[in-house]
Formats: C-alpha cells, sequence, structure tokens
C-alpha cells in the first residue's frame, strides 16, 4: 500500500507592503500607421496600468486622424506612441504634426520610443526630427519602458474627473 501523502499548503508569506499607488494619469497608448506589432502595446499597457495608470490601447495601424479624433476626445495627459516595425521616425513625424496642428491636442505631451529605425545609421537626425516635429520625448532604440513612469510622475492631471481615457 503506498503511504498516504498528505498535501502541503504554500506557506504562507506575510502579505508584502503595498507600493504606494502612483498618481494615476490616462494615458493614450498608440503605434504607426504601418506598424502591425501588438505585444509592445500589450507590454506597455500593463506596466502602465500595474502602476496605477489607465490606459486607452488604440492598437496596432492606427491612422493620424483616428489618433487626432480621440486625443480631442479624451484628452489624456500623455499620448505613447510605440514603434516597432522600424517606422516609428516616419509614422511618428506624420502623428506629431498631425496632434500638433491642431489646437485641442497641440499641447497634450507626446513621447515615442522602441524601434524608430531599420538601422542605428541616422539615429540621431530621426531623433532631432521626431522632436522638431513636435514630440516631447523620443527615447532612442532599445530604451526600457520603465522611463514612461518617472515622466508620468511629474505630469500634472489634465482631467481628475474621469478615472480613465
Ligand atoms: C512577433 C513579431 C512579429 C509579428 C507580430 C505579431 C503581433 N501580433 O504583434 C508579425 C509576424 C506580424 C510581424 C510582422 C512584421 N515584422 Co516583426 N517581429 C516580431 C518579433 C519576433 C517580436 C516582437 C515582439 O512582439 N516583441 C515583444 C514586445 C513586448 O517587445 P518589443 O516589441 O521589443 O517592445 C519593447 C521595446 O521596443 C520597448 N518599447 C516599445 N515601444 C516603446 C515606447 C516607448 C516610449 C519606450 C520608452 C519603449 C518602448 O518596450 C517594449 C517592452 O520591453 C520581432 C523580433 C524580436 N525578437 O524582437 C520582429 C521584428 C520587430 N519584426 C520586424 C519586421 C521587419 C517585421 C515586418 C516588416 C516583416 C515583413 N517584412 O513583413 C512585419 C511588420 C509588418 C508591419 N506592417 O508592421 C523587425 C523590425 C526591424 C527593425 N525595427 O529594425 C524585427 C525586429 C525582426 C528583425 N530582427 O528583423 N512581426
Amino acid at each position: 500500500m503506498s503511504p498516504t501523502r498528505t498535501l502541503t499548503p504554500y506557506p504562507l508569506r506575510p502579505a508584502a507592503a503595498a507600493p504606494e499607488p502612483a498618481e494615476s494619469r490616462r494615458v493614450l497608448l498608440t503605434t504607426g500607421s504601418s506598424d502591425a506589432h501588438t505585444w509592445n502595446l500589450v507590454y506597455l499597457q500593463l506596466l502602465l496600468e500595474e502602476n496605477g495608470h489607465s490606459v486607452l490601447n488604440l492598437g496596432p495601424c492606427v491612422p493620424e486622424q483616428l489618433l487626432v479624433d480621440t486625443a480631442q476626445l479624451t484628452r489624456p495627459d500623455l499620448v505613447v506612441f510605440s514603434s516597432v516595425n522600424g517606422h516609428g521616425h516616419l509614422d511618428g513625424l506624420r502623428a506629431a504634426r498631425a496632434l500638433r496642428a491642431e489646437r485641442s491636442t497641440g499641447d497634450i505631451p507626446l513621447v515615442i520610443g522602441g524601434l524608430l529605425g531599420i538601422s542605428p545609421e541616422g539615429a540621431e537626425q530621426r531623433t532631432a526630427e521626431l522632436l522638431a516635429a513636435g514630440f516631447d520625448q523620443v527615447h532612442s532604440d532599445g530604451t526600457k519602458p520603465d522611463v514612461l513612469l518617472s515622466y508620468l510622475a511629474q505630469l500634472p492631471a489634465t482631467c481628475t474627473e474621469r478615472a480613465a481615457a
């Protein structure tokens, strides 16, 4: 007869002290109109939400007009543009120009990161052009997305009445 097995539950650890909730900001998350990658968006959404922010994720291949219309409707505290297919430079220029051309979206903080080009060559020029088009921050290829958390922490909330974008 086989010996009786007793199931021992995992020893319960004392609950870790809950981290201080970050002051919630409303983030509009987008990618370029040519960019079909989605896991970058899922990752960024989870990272931001787990740190207390609300995220409206527009998904892949976002036309510039959809981005502008959504930004007008929801007035986010920050627009995060994520590029992976290497055309972030070109897509990002169009998106920034479209947002900056409208009075109602012209002042919304806007950052871009991920993979902005298809080669390291020309990175400095790409950054300069993206800044000139209206991005407030341009994160070079390989920058960890955690930088968004410190940026969000210093941004004023534009809308305190709604919890989500
Ligand atoms: C899965 C994948 C696909 C899938 C996507 C499926 C899906 N539903 O997402 C499919 C098969 C559809 C695909 C298609 C293509 N792909 Co693809 N794909 C990949 C792959 C293998 C993984 C990407 C991924 O999901 N990573 C996981 C996420 C979580 O990580 P991430 O994308 O790196 O994002 C991180 C950072 O970039 C950063 N980050 C992202 N955004 C931001 C924003 C800010 C502000 C900051 C600070 C940081 C940040 O943080 C994220 C989390 O750490 C990569 C190669 C690789 N191993 O990375 C190629 C890769 C991205 N693909 C590539 C290419 C070229 C393509 C195609 C053009 C291929 C083709 N000729 O058709 C097409 C794109 C079509 C299009 N219109 O966009 C190239 C891009 C080259 C470049 N940028 O220089 C890569 C790098 C492969 C390669 N080595 O050549 N792809």
